[in-house]
């Protein structure tokens, strides 16, 4: 069991108190497994909504009972306004359901539907709650940060009875086809239908209504042999004779796991099917321990039962290949084929479940399913709020990226150590632990940047405090990081502990900041510190008051170099329902859990990020807070992992996909804990782990309590040394790693990508998940994560030449082929697509800091055609904001075979010189790109070459080249030594 751990490890007296009221209470979170989380059958709007979908599927003429009121329509400036009609009964009574849809200037759509508000009166909510009774409306003001200006050239193109088409986007090709009855929309591209709202006429609000206390049915007959089959078989015969129409029976409140979520307003689900015609693969909607191209969920061989959930949750020990919910969740999707990516993003906090089905589509009955495409119907369900959705239109997968980060903004450009590699475990003992740790990461070579303290830190799990005896120094400890340039994370909490004399949960009550439950008094649940409250992170004023916690006085021990950790926010609550809140509890304004859940995180997160920005009045500094529960829009406040894997070689390998997903669905600053959290990795899964995870965007090794000690320098060799090589591998790419967060923090490009977002028109690569390119750099990598294997099979996305990273081999490849790369244990398989520059640093140090001075290194690929190459390189100090106002440094390289020259010049066009340099853009003069490797080098350009001239800012010198023909498989290549080129300047090397 592995919460006796912390029990048993290291409790004073009066936690030991609490020890058995704990154990209890904690009992049921130790054993959580699949069965302890809810299936869709027993969600109550889960299970309604695939009712009322398998109903309508199976009967032979469905008509969706929602219709838009023609007369009630009005389109003006990009936005059309109407009410949709709700026919709720067999008297064709109705509901009026406010629709909105707008087409907005990037070319994005946005469907909302409400519900009208009701008189006074009318709606009485059950428990004297006192929860807000209109839908939630405020995910938009948490998520959304821009592109909602709309586009005023959006125009009805034609209308008659029945429907009307608007056109709209950048070029006019967009078109909605809105039905007015049954309501329905076609979103087309040039045309051709891409994406279909409510065409299998799934779409379902369940509308307010008031509680009908029904008198208790008559117990029916007992005969003999009745109890038997009373739980199965009966019951089904119950519901075929049951009258149509949803079951009733969790309207009003639901039970699960003991827990009893008593629901104020009754029903109040959205659902709608959102077809994607003609394509295939969908992706997106992460966290899940799944594959990236999503499965079907409805059954069938090698398909799931369950929808995909999105219900942030502390799922222990989640177990693979599962569409179970996990930590975070994006309700962002992307579907895919060749020629077109199409997009929703499915703007709603509440939790969510998402089925998905393929389907051959034939218009033709006689053609037998022959040349007929095979669609994606996706059919959302969310428990309550508004119905509100993006489309996105495409045609490519960068297209879809873009709008989304347009409106949801993009990765926050991370402090550069944060890049680096972190050194964590579920505990560091004491400060003493942690400088030894540090000593002997230098003593055995391994780079790393930051070293994590885990909750054992604190006085009894009081936040903002230490244990006084086992952290005895902790500025001592921060300045024996500081002095190689090295950082400290320490974990805070939102739980805080409900003790007497703990300043920060007496002004938690004192202030009233904390969660209430639905009576409106302050929740009080259980985690780590036993009994606890929550700070609700909702609220401004609790915000506020949480960067006070932060400040380098009130946090005694903290100090420039330590940031923070913010784990158990989905919120993990140990004896609350599938263990978190009660869905009734209450957060600020009223609304109820319900509606907020997936926020939650995200709003502790932001609230962490923005205390530390305030830490000291005039530091300026980027914060880095690592998250585990996240929601669309936390990219811009910091980096998630995926929680608590386990060390087995599937979890190793299901990190990629993860990691590709977080990438695609606008979050690409993640990674998942090297090694496995749970358990204790053997040495090569271990070492593997680590070559696969420094192509992780977040690089943290982590262990549980239980967890042997694991630091890597612990392995003996050759382990040690192999590690220590995958760690500077990683340390030297830091530019080109730091250059793909850039491009992130621009446009939300994913930083590491999947076969299908580089080579979208290549069908061959759209389901594949277990390799990536890292950023821009042409680098195709794909870590070994089965046991024993010791060669990878690389799939190779297009005709340009691959080198071996390493041996610069050429690998014999065509498209659409698979080569298989040697890669005993010390070799991680690792090419080069040619045609790129990339950068490095070489120069192995301690830190990433270290290395802030040092020259760099490009390696010029040369592509198959001989003559050309290009890449590019971002720089700015790596930790201030002035990069904001222009102190950044960001190049553009082109080698050109026929020109013969290599030349950087900036990216954006700017003129360089005109930038009034501040002290970093100053020092960075002294610093150049001394050396330059050209692989693929042609032997007409390089061949019997011993130097070049290189001229910058109207200087000009010389250069060293050294040649080497190709030999065996190995291509050619030429080094340039000296070159002496100031990174930030333009420059030019004359190959003639
Ligand atoms: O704080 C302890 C752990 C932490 O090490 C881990 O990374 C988190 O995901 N935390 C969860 C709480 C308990 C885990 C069983």
């Amino acid at each position: 069991m592995h919460l006796s751990g912390p029990l048993s490890g290291k409790w004073t007296a009066t936690s030991l108190g609490l020890l058995s009221i704990l154990s209890t209470v904690i009992s049921p979170a130790a054993a959580v497994k699949e069965h302890d989380f809810k299936k869709c059958n027993q969600s109550g709007f889960c299970s309604r909504n695939r009712a009322y979908a398998d109903h309508a599927l199976a009967a032979s003429s469905w008509t969706s009972p929602y219709t838009i009121l023609p007369e009630s329509g009005a389109f003006k400036d990009g936005q059309y306004q109407a009410t949709i009609l709700k026919t709720i009964n067999d008297n064709g009574d109705t509901v009026r359901l406010p629709l909105t849809i707008s087409f907005l200037e990037s070319g994005t759509a946005r469907v909302t539907v409400d519900e009208e508000k009701r008189q006074k009166g009318e709606i009485k909510l059950r428990h004297n709650s006192k929860a807000r009774k209109e839908r939630y409306n405020e995910a938009e003001q948490w998520v959304v940060v821009g592109g909602l200006e709309l586009d005023k050239k959006a125009k009805v193109d034609s209308k008659d009875k029945t429907q009307f088409t608007v056109k709209y986007g950048p070029t006019s090709n967009f078109e909605a086809v809105v039905k007015f009855s049954p309501f329905s929309i076609d979103f087309r591209r040039d045309g051709a239908s891409q994406i279909k709202f409510n065409d299998q006429g799934l779409l379902n609000v369940e509308h307010w209504r008031a509680k009908v206390e029904k008198a208790p049915e008559p117990e029916p007959e007992k005969k003999e042999g009745d109890e038997e089959n009373k739980e199965g078989e009966q019951k089904d015969e119950e519901k075929k004779e049951e009258p149509q129409g949803p079951d009733e029976s969790t309207f009003w409140e639901e039970t699960f796991g003991g827990n009893t979520d008593s629901k104020p307003r009754g029903p109040e689900s959205v659902g709608l099917d959102i077809s994607f015609v003609g394509f295939e693969h969908v992706y997106g909607i992460p966290s899940h321990a799944s594959s990236l191209s999503l499965k079907q969920t409805r059954g069938g061989e090698g398909n799931y039962e369950e929808p995909y959930r999105l219900y942030n949750a502390d799922v222990f020990e989640y177990i693979l290949d599962s569409p179970m919910t996990l930590y975070g969740s994006i309700p962002f999707l992307q579907a895919h084929r060749k020629g077109s990516s199409v997009g929703v993003f499915w703007l709603n906090a509440a939790e969510t479940w998402v089925d998905v089905t393929k389907a051959k589509d034939s218009k033709n009955p006689l053609a037998l399913g022959i040349g007929a495409k095979t669609s994606t119907h996706t059919h959302w369900m969310s428990e309550s709020g508004l119905l509100d959705v993006f489309v996105f239109l495409g045609p490519t997968p960068k297209d879809l990226t873009t709008k989304y980060a347009e409106l949801t903004g993009t990765t926050a450009m991370p402090q550069e150590f944060a890049i680096g590699y972190h050194q964590c475990r579920w505990n560091y003992v004491s400060d003493d632990d942690v400088k030894d740790v540090d000593r002997k990461m230098d003593k055995f070579k391994m780079p790393y940047d930051v070293i994590w303290l885990d909750i054992e830190y604190t006085d009894d799990k009081k936040y903002f405090t230490w244990d006084a005896h086992t952290f005895k120094d902790p500025i001592g400890m921060g300045e024996q990081l500081a002095s190689h340039g090295r950082q400290l994370v320490t974990i805070i909490d939102p739980h805080i502990k409900n003790v007497e004399n703990y300043p920060v949960v007496a002004e938690l009550k004192s202030k009233d900041l904390a969660v209430k439950n639905k009576e409106g008094n302050i929740f009080e649940g259980w985690c780590w510190p036993g009994s606890s409250h929550w700070i609700d992170a909702f609220n401004p004023k609790a915000r506020e008051w949480w960067a006070t916690l932060f400040k380098y006085t009130a946090f005694k021990g903290t100090m420039e170099n330590t940031w923070t950790w913010n784990d158990m926010n989905e919120p993990s609550v140990f004896n609350g329902p599938e263990v978190t809140m009660p869905k009734d509890n209450l957060h600020d304004g009223n609304w109820e859990h319900r509606d907020v859940h997936n926020l939650n995180g995200m709003t502790f997160h932001n609230a962490t990020f923005h205390a530390l920005k305030s830490r000291k009045p005039g530091e300026l500094r980027r914060p880095f807070v690592l998250t585990r529960a996240f929601f669309a829009g936390s990219q811009r406040v910091g980096a998630m992992w995926t929680g608590d894997n386990t060390a087995e070689w599937g979890h190793l390998q299901a990190s990629i996909p993860m990691l590709l997903s977080q990438g695609i669905s606008g979050f690409p600053f993640s990674g998942a804990d090297v090694g496995g959290f749970f358990g204790n990795p053997d040495k090569d899964l271990l070492t593997r782990w680590y070559q696969a995870g420094i192509f992780y965007p977040f690089l943290r090794a982590h262990a549980h309590i239980d967890a042997r000690r694991r630091e890597p320098y612990l392995m003996g060799e050759p382990y040690n040394t192999i590690i220590a090589g995958a760690l500077r591998l990683r340390y030297s790419l830091l530019p080109s790693w730091y250059t793909a967060f850039h491009q992130a923090h621009v446009d939300g490009t994913p930083i590491i990508k999947p076969m299908f977002y580089t080579h979208p028109s290549e069908e061959g690569g759209l389901a594949i998940d277990d390799q990536l390119f890292v950023g821009n750099t042409g680098l195709l990598a794909k870590p070994i994560t089965e046991q024993g294997k010791e060669s990878a099979d690389i799939w190779i996305p297009d005709n340009e030449v691959y080198y071996d990273y390493f041996t610069y081999n050429t690998v014999p490849t065509s498209k659409g082929k698979t080569v298989t790369v040697d890669a005993p244990l010390h070799k991680i398989p690792l090419l080069m697509r040619g045609g790129h520059i990339f950068a490095r640093r070489d120069r192995p140090r301690r830190s990433s800091t270290l290395m802030k001075w040092d020259d760099y290194t490009l390696v010029v690929t040369v592509g198959r055609d001989g003559k050309h190459a290009e890449g590019d390189l971002y720089v700015d100090d790596g930790d201030s904001y002035d990069f904001e106002k222009g102190q950044y440094i960001n190049r553009k390289f082109v080698f050109d075979g026929s020109a013969k020259s290599i030349v950087s010049t900036d990216l954006e066009g700017r003129d360089t010189k005109s930038i009034k340099e501040g002290d970093w853009l100053k020092k960075m003069k002294g610093v150049s790109v001394d050396k330059i490797i050209v692989v693929g080098a042609p032997s007409g350009l390089f061949a019997g070459k011993k130097e070049v001239k290189v001229e910058s800012e109207g200087k000009t010198w010389t250069a060293f080249v050294e040649y080497n023909a190709p030999e065996g498989g190995r291509a050619a290549f030429a080094v340039i030594r000296n070159v002496a080129a100031p990174v930030g300047a333009d420059w030019k090397i004359d190959l003639s």
